[in-house]
């Protein structure tokens, strides 16, 4: 499955994602191009609408002390629910669907997530740390919500004036070649 990453101001990006209901070859098949994809970008997060597929499936890979990602530490999330919510974290965020563009978010520092595997079968996970950043990210983008949309609104401002000045010369570099 040849996959490519949906990249803002791309409207699909609001749309909220449905229920998978379905645990199927075809959802195997996403999985399995998600996550090199991710892999291979740099990535340690990805969610399906990231690549145009309105389905609550995502997927996390967090490097070890190493920096290495290895594919035994590879999580897939489908139908992933938040509880338990607590204290306070700022990390630099990034988006593979916002090249270039960094900025420190506030997010919950720990969380509960209810989810189902590729198969169906449930599971229950704490987190914290980069995890729990990781995990409230990509759940933003199967509610349509991504981290600019947390930015203040000169921050906003700001970033979009940098951002279309970044897709102009993108562009007239693309036309050059
Ligand atoms: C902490 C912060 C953010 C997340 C969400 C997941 N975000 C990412 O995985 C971002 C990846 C990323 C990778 C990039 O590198 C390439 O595209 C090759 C990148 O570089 C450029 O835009 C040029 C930007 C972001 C989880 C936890
Ligand atoms: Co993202």
């Amino acid at each position: 499955m040849k996959l490519k990453i949906v990249e803002y101001p791309d409207k699909r990006l609001k749309q909220k994602s449905l229920k998978v209901t379905k645990f199927d070859n075809e959802l195997h098949g996403l999985l399995d191009a998600m996550n090199p994809m991710m892999i291979n970008t740099n990535g340690i997060g990805l969610a399906a609408i990231q690549v145009g597929v309105a389905l609550e499936i995502l997927v996390l890979n967090i490097p070890d002390e190493e920096g290495e990602q290895p594919p035994e530490n590879l999580i897939e999330m489908i139908n992933p629910i938040l509880s338990d919510k607590k204290g306070e974290t700022t990390y630099q965020e990034g988006c593979l669907s916002v090249p270039e563009f960094y900025e420190d978010i506030h997010r919950f520092e720990t969380l509960h997530v209810n989810y189902q595997d590729r198969d169906g079968n449930t599971h229950e996970l704490k987190a914290d740390g980069l995890l729990s950043i990781a995990i409230q990210h990509e759940v933003d983008h199967l509610n349509g919500i991504l981290f600019i949309d947390k930015l203040t609104s000169s921050r906003r401002r700001k970033f979009e004036k940098e951002y279309k000045k970044m897709l102009k010369e993108k562009k007239s570099t693309t036309q050059k070649v």
